[in-house]
């Protein structure tokens, strides 16, 4: 870790605290476990494997295990011999120790796993101990790393190794970090900082802390990177030239140790801007071989490039639709670019219309996706993956989970999160947002009839798909704790361990993180874990109603404003008027969007009687008088939940005030400051959404309580 750097600051550590170990029963400091780590593996891969396991092993328990020499020597000619005391075969009696590495370099992993090994995969690891030897064992080396990291876990949640057999290999095979970066130093949605990478146009970086960055983002086991912002602006577009190749190559060197690939987002019209072409028209011979060219040259300089990341044909990006030709067109040149490379083509479907006249009340937003991007089902090359966002419209604090998920049944597809919060506090509210993950990913499809998740959509086997898996953008910046609220990285590190296995609960990766950030003491773990757990409930009730999103100011989307959103000139995100509130999303008299989705689904939106109140005014348009399953009226529920949230934020300041003295003095101010905010902001919200509805309905509170 980058200490010197950030000397002082507990939480630059983030999940790596390693405190000192005792036993969360007894509160007794726990007796040294491994007196020795070895491996005959040699690559810098397990060199870091081993590192951040005698680096932990030394932090939590007191004494740094001794590392074997050919673990530890780059060119492995000083340790031919067995090391540590008989340690390699395992064979010793006295001190227990860690053997770590892939089966073809370490014979004793492969007698201690025998064939069950086979089962680990590309990226898979198995732990297990026998005879006083720990052993972490893997096809690959980053499989190993992986073993190194969740040994660690263990340890620093208190599980004693030695009980457990430990099988894994990770559910999606892309699991993916996007970074929104610009090469001024600037992120887009970003809120804790500048970036890690740029800075001044161009490319600038300490190569410490993009170290230490991709040991957490490893230590989650996420395996891919897009180093820069979507929207690529002029410079950014020239990433694909000998000008800018060499410095991403660094970048990429540092990411490979740790398992993490490299992608790149590029400009769809950089044929024009860099290359000097009269077109980017996908079909255009000169523009594919100018595509082919660059890939060449990237290949050249970062032989393990992952691919590119396009935005295009969104939000004034540009895209094949100004030459007459659709997306699949557009990827497809783009695959064959970077295909004969082994490279893929992440292709976002973040594509609407932002110039819509919402006045019509029949242009709906939601369904842009779904209606630009299912009629193209099967039209893209094996090596293209489409980026769909987990709702239809923008990570709001509530939105269903997007239709067009699970919809192609021929086409690769990721499902994209966004760990960053935009819409959700900025970083400077708490909210934990694995609940919502967890929502989308056990939402039931009903693709090919039933049991297809949209986690076994992602991870491509409803529709026997070998490419899929996970995007989020991510939340860190150059503040010294990474994620500017303390508490916002558990979403990073939750989104990780969710990539990896979606099956987790938000709860066990809440306890997990706060475990190994905070050390083992329950008091502060059950209120950490008990805060985040609340928290998005929390920020939902005082922000949006039932579906409701999009209540912020415009452009920088902090703050409460019903009529704000940039987008949204007629109040018509939530179509508030004197009579009643909502969007009617249905096919009988809406826009249509709830016939997007499949079976029992399209029924349950369209009927006003069985959609779930908490989507009630994302499907429909109600009286304020209708009554919610929940037996409140409409307007009684957005009074009451605006004042119950905003109470329950207060709560969290105190909440966290109990924590006084057993958190790290820095953490605990850094987050108080942000709860003491959190707190009078939400009784703006409070304030601002109940008079505005109160104005428009005219219903007094039940309870009489002072609105405005
Ligand atoms: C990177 C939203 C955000 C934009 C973002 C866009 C996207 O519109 O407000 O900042 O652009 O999503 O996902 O491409």
């Amino acid at each position: 870790m980058n200490e010197q750097q950030h000397a002082g600051r507990a939480d630059y550590r983030a999940w790596f605290a390693y405190h000192p170990r005792v036993d969360l029963e007894t509160n007794m400091e726990k007796a040294p476990t491994y007196a020795w780590i070895a491996s005959s593996d040699r690559n810098d891969t397990v060199r870091a494997a081993i590192s951040v396991l005698a680096e932990g092993i030394g932090a939590m328990f007191g004494e740094t295990p001794w590392v074997s020499a050919l673990a530890t020597d780059p060119d492995g000619e000083t340790g031919k011999r067995s090391v540590g005391p008989n340690a390699a075969d395992g064979a010793n009696g006295a001190d227990s120790g860690i053997l770590v590495g892939t089966f073809a370099a370490n014979e004793r992993l492969r007698e201690i796993f025998g064939v069950e090994a086979a089962e680990l995969g590309r990226e898979g690891f198995a732990i297990r101990t026998k005879e006083g030897v720990t052993a972490i064992g893997a096809h690959t080396p980053v499989g190993a790393l992986y073993g190194a990291f969740h040994l660690l876990r263990l340890l620093a949640t208190g599980a004693d190794p030695s009980g457990h057999e430990v099988f894994e290999r990770p559910a999606n095979k892309l699991r993916m970090i996007n970074q929104w970066d610009n090469i001024d130093g600037s992120i887009e949605r970003g809120y804790a900082g500048p970036s890690i990478f740029y800075r001044d146009d161009a490319i600038d970086f300490e190569p410490a802390r993009i170290r230490d960055y991709a040991r957490l983002l490893a230590s989650v086991g996420l395996n891919a990177i897009a180093i820069n912002n979507v929207n690529v602006h002029r410079l950014e577009s020239r990433f694909v030239t000998e000008d800018y190749l060499p410095r991403l190559a660094e970048l990429a060197a540092i990411f490979r140790v740790y398992g993490i690939k490299l992608l790149l987002s590029v400009n769809f019209a950089a044929p024009i801007e860099v290359g000097g072409l009269p077109t980017a028209d996908p079909l255009d011979e000169a523009v594919q071989q100018w595509w082919h060219e660059r890939a060449a040259a990237i290949y050249e300089a970062i032989p393990d490039f992952c691919g590119f990341l396009v935005k295009a044909d969104s939000e004034n990006r540009p895209g094949p639709f100004t030459y007459g030709r659709g997306h699949a067109e557009g990827a497809n040149m783009l695959a064959d670019a970077l295909g004969r490379h082994g490279g893929l083509v992440v292709w976002r479907c973040f594509v609407y219309n932002c110039k819509q006249d919402w006045r019509d009340r029949k242009t709906d937003r939601a369904r842009a996706a779904y209606d630009h991007f299912m009629p193209l089902d099967g039209a893209f090359r094996d090596n293209v993956v489409l980026q769909i966002k987990n709702g239809p419209m923008d990570f709001q604090a509530r939105e269903p989970v997007s239709p067009l998920l699970g919809a192609m049944e021929r086409t690769n597809q990721v499902v994209e999160f966004q760990i960053t919060q935009e819409y959700t506090g900025q970083q400077r509210h708490l909210c934990y947002l694995v609940p919502q993950w967890k929502t989308v990913l056990d939402f039931e499809t009903h693709a090919l009839g039933g049991a297809a998740p949209v986690k076994r959509i992602a991870d491509g086997s409803v529709h026997g798909r070998t490419l899929g898996g996970f995007a989020a953008v991510s939340n860190i910046g150059a503040d010294p704790n990474w994620t500017g609220h303390p508490l916002a990285q558990a979403n990073l590190y939750g989104y990780g361990r969710l990539a990896w296995n979606p099956e987790l609960s938000a709860e066990a990766i809440a306890e997990e993180w706060a475990l190994q950030t905070f050390g083992a003491n329950r008091r502060v773990a059950d209120a950490v874990v008990g805060m985040l757990m609340e928290s998005p409930d929390i920020y939902e009730s005082y922000t949006a109603p039932l579906g409701v999103g999009w209540m912020v100011n415009p452009n920088h989307h902090y703050g409460p404003n019903v009529d704000g959103y940039e987008y949204d000139k007629w109040g018509t995100y939530h179509f508030a008027d004197r009579d009643g509130v909502g969007v009617d999303r249905t096919v009988r008299s809406g826009t249509g969007y709830a016939g997007q989705y499949r079976g029992s689904n399209a029924n349950m939106y369209e009927s006003l009687a069985d959609c779930p109140d908490e989507l009630l005014l994302f499907f429909h348009h109600v009286p304020y008088g209708h009554r919610l399953k929940s037996g409140r009226t409409v307007i009684q529920h957005i009074y009451d939940t605006h004042f119950d949230g905003a109470q329950r934020a207060g709560e969290l300041a105190q909440r966290w005030a109990s924590l006084e003295g057993l958190v790290a003095a820095d953490v605990y101010d850094e987050a108080l400051a942000r709860f003491r905010e959190q707190a009078e902001h939400a009784k703006e919200w409070r304030d601002r959404i109940n008079t505005y509805f109160y104005r428009k309905s005219g219903v007094p509170d039940e309870q009489g309580r002072t609105i405005y």
